[in-house]
C-alpha cells in the first residue's frame, strides 16, 4: 500500500471489520435521527412497519424503505431537512421531474463532509497540494462548481473558479496560468481539446496532468481520447446533489478501474431495478445510497436510478473501500445532456402551454462530433419556423438546455400501444 497516495489513509484504508462496525453505528444514528426529526420519514417507517430498533445488522437495512426523488419533490423545498432552516449554510438545486427543482440544504457539518470527500476524490485523481486546479464545472445552483471548489481548497490546491462555458477564455487561462489539474464534464474536455489543438497545442505543450471528469456517463474510448489529446490521466468522479454532489466516488489515477466509493460517509447497495431486492457485489442493478454523516439532509436508501455494480476484490491502492463500475445507464427516463439532467416531463410542461402543438412528441438523442444533441420532434398543426424557434427558446429558458426542434405533421409520431411509450430514442453509440 502506498499511503501517500491517499488524502485520508486512516479512513480510506480502514480495516474492513472497523469499517463495517462504523457503518452500522452511523446507519443506526441516521435512522434514529430521521425518525425523531423528519415527520415524512417517521410516516414512511410506520408504513413499512419498521422502527429504528429493527436495524441491528447491516443486512437489516434492506427492511427499510427507499427514498426517491419524488419524496424530495413532495417535501419541496425543505420538507426532508432535519435541521432548522437557520442552520443551513448553503443550498443547491437539481432538476426535478416536474420542472420544479429539488432543493438540497447543507449545514456546517455537511459542508465539512462535502469538502472532505471531494479532497479525497481529487487526491485519488492525482492532484497534490500546491497544484493549480482549473475548475470548469458550472458554479451556481448546480453542485459541481462550488463542491469541487471547496474540496480543492481543502486539499491545498490553488483553485481557479473558471466555471463552464466561454471556451476561448478557458483556453487563455490554461495557456497563461498553466494549471496541472482540470475538472469538467468529459464531453467538455473534448471541446477544450479541440480548441487547444486549434491554438497549436499538443499534449507536450500543455501543463495539464490530471483531468477529473463526471456529471454524465462516458466511455473508455472517451477516456483514451481525452488522455491522448490533453496529455492527462483522466479519472471518473461520480456524485449527485441529493447525496452530497460530486465526490461520492472517484477513480484512482494509477489504477483507473472503478471509482472508490467513500463508504464511511455513503453506504452503497445495488438493487434489482424491478423488485428492489438487494443484489450481491459484482451484479449490476440500481445504485442506492444512504448518506450516513449528513446532518441537514441525510437520506435513507436513496434510489439514484443509476445502473452500476460494486466491484469486489483486491486492489493495489491499499484502500479497503469498494469501487463502483462506470454508470451503464439509468433505470428511469432521465436524460443527461451535456451534464445537465433533463426529464421528458420538463419538456412536456413547456409544450403544454402551446396551443398549436399536440401532446405527441419524441426526444432523439444523438452525437454530433464531441457533444450530445437533443432533438425534440413534436406534432403540430402549424409547421413554420417561428414556432420551432419559440419552442427552442422556451426550453432553453425554462429547462436550461439547448435543443433542436422539428415540427411534424399530425399523426406521424409513434403512439402508445398499451405499454409505456418510449419517448426517448437514444442514437448515441453505446458508451
Ligand atoms: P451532478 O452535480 O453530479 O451532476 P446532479 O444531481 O445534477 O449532480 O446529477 C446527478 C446525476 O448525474 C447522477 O445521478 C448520474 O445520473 C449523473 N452522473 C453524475 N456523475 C456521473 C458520472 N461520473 N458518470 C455517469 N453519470 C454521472
Ligand atoms: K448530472
Amino acid at each position: 500500500a502506498i499511503h501517500s497516495a491517499m488524502f485520508n489513509p486512516s479512513a480510506e484504508a480502514m480495516p474492513l471489520p472497523a469499517l463495517r462496525a462504523l457503518q452500522l453505528e452511523r446507519l443506526q444514528a441516521t435512522v434514529a435521527r430521521l425518525n425523531e426529526r423528519v415527520p415524512a420519514y417517521r410516516e414512511k417507517f410506520a408504513q413499512a412497519g419498521v422502527t429504528p430498533e429493527d436495524l441491528r445488522t447491516l443486512d437489516d437495512l434492506r427492511r427499510f424503505p427507499f427514498t426517491r426523488k419524488s419524496d424530495l419533490r413532495d417535501g419541496y423545498p425543505f420538507g426532508l431537512c432535519s435541521v432548522p432552516r437557520s442552520e443551513l449554510r448553503r443550498v443547491h438545486a437539481s432538476s426535478g421531474t416536474s420542472g420544479k427543482p429539488t432543493v438540497v440544504g447543507y449545514d456546517e457539518n455537511d459542508l465539512e463532509v462535502f469538502s472532505e470527500v471531494v479532497a479525497r476524490s481529487l487526491h485519488a485523481a492525482g492532484a497534490r497540494p500546491g497544484m493549480l486546479f482549473h475548475n470548469a464545472y458550472g458554479y451556481g445552483l448546480f453542485t459541481g462548481g462550488l463542491g469541487t471548489h471547496a474540496g480543492g481548497e481543502r486539499l491545498g490546491l490553488g483553485v481557479i473558479p473558471v466555471s463552464g462555458g466561454g471556451t476561448e477564455r478557458q483556453v487563455q487561462i490554461i495557456e497563461d496560468l498553466e494549471p496541472e489539474v482540470i475538472a469538467c464534464t468529459p464531453s467538455y474536455a473534448l471541446v477544450l481539446a479541440d480548441a487547444l489543438a486549434r491554438r497549436g497545442h499538443t499534449p507536450e505543450t500543455l501543463s495539464l496532468k490530471y483531468a477529473v471528469l463526471g456529471a454524465e456517463p462516458w466511455s473508455e474510448t472517451m477516456r483514451q481520447e481525452v488522455q491522448a489529446r490533453l496529455g492527462v490521466k483522466a479519472t471518473n468522479i461520480y456524485g449527485l446533489s441529493e447525496i452530497i454532489g460530486p465526490g461520492v466516488s472517484n477513480e484512482d489515477a494509477d489504477e483507473q478501474r472503478g471509482s472508490y466509493l467513500w463508504e464511511d460517509h455513503f453506504y452503497p447497495e445495488i438493487v434489482d431495478p424491478e423488485t428492489g431486492e438487494v443484489l450481491p457485489d459484482g451484479e449490476y442493478g440500481v445504485l442506492v445510497l444512504t448518506s450516513m454523516t449528513r446532518t441537514a439532509l441525510p437520506l435513507l436508501r436513496y434510489w439514484t436510478g443509476d445502473i452500476t455494480c460494486l466491484l469486489p476484490g483486491e486492489n493495489a491502492t491499499g484502500r479497503t473501500m469498494r469501487r463502483m463500475d462506470a454508470i451503464r445507464g439509468r433505470s428511469d427516463d432521465m436524460i443527461i445532456l451535456r451534464g445537465v439532467n433533463v426529464y421528458p416531463t420538463q419538456i412536456e410542461a413547456v409544450l403544454a402551454h402551446l396551443n398549436e402543438v399536440s401532446p405527441h412528441y419524441q426526444l432523439v438523442l444523438s452525437r454530433s462530433g464531441m457533444m450530445d444533441e437533443l432533438l425534440l420532434r413534436v406534432e403540430s398543426t402549424r409547421l413554420d419556423g417561428p414556432l420551432g424557434h419559440e419552442i427552442v427558446r422556451l426550453v432553453k429558458t425554462q429547462v436550461g438546455v439547448s435543443i433542436g426542434c422539428e415540427l411534424c405533421e399530425p399523426g406521424t409520431l409513434p403512439r402508445s400501444e398499451g405499454s409505456k411509450l418510449r419517448r426517448v430514442v437514444d442514437l448515441r453509440e453505446s458508451r
